[in-house]
């Protein structure tokens, strides 16, 4: 196994550590067994002046060090690649505000600067979902409904300054302008399609 890490290369700061450590239980090993104890128990070392050896146990210690600076090795490396796949998974719609919705929220800033935004929206549920935006001085739990029980998107009460468009599909995404310029103040973000803002899907967002 040693021997194999040896070849592989890239592996110097490992090595290193292993053989320092190498060299430190030989020293202790050399003085506790004596040169008397090579032939019957260790592994004579050549080139090591004074005469040493390596025990049995100096053997399997440095195999451990090894091991787990190898481990470890790996796992930086498993995390360095996990890390790009993750860097260059995460393309979704440009946009200055993420949002998302899932089964059944609406997930987004709940403060945002006043002003024209770019929603990178986003549909994380396993069913189709929107996302609206209005401004008005009601709370998201509190909005105008129609008969059906869905919120009533006509109403005075509310303005609709984002509109996602038709609904979109599981893992869908789509880059949303805001239709006008923010203005400070309250708004609710809610997705519309039927039954889901009594499922929860509504949030309140405040513009400064
Ligand atoms: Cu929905």
């Amino acid at each position: 196994m040693a021997a194999e890490l040896q070849r592989s290369g890239g592996r110097g700061l490992a090595l290193a550590a292993a053989g320092s450590t190498r060299r430190a239980i030989r020293r202790r090993e050399s003085a506790v067994y004596g040169d008397q104890r090579t032939a019957r128990h260790g592994q004579v070392t050549p080139g090591c002046d004074p005469p040493c050896v390596e025990s049995p146990r100096a053997v399997w210690l440095d195999m451990r060090v090894t091991l787990v600076l190898a481990g470890g090795l790996l796992l930086g490396s498993a995390l360095t690649v996990g890390g790009w796949v993750a860097a260059t998974a995460s393309t979704g719609p440009a946009g200055d505000v993420v949002a998302t919705t899932t089964n059944y929220r609406v997930q987004m800033p709940t403060t945002l600067r006043a002003g024209r935004h770019t929603f990178a929206y986003t549909n994380s549920g396993s069913v189709p979902h929107e996302l609206l935006l209005f401004r008005t001085d009601l709370p998201a739990n509190a909005l105008p409904l129609r008969s059906d029980g869905n919120v009533d998107e006509e109403s005075p009460l509310l303005l609709k300054v984002l509109d996602s468009g038709n609904a979109t599909v599981p893992n869908g995404s789509a880059a949303v302008p805001t239709k006008v310029s923010l203005a400070p103040g309250h708004y609710v973000a809610v997705c519309n399609l039927p039954a889901h803002y009594h499922l929860g899907m509504s949030l309140n967002v405040t513009v400064v």
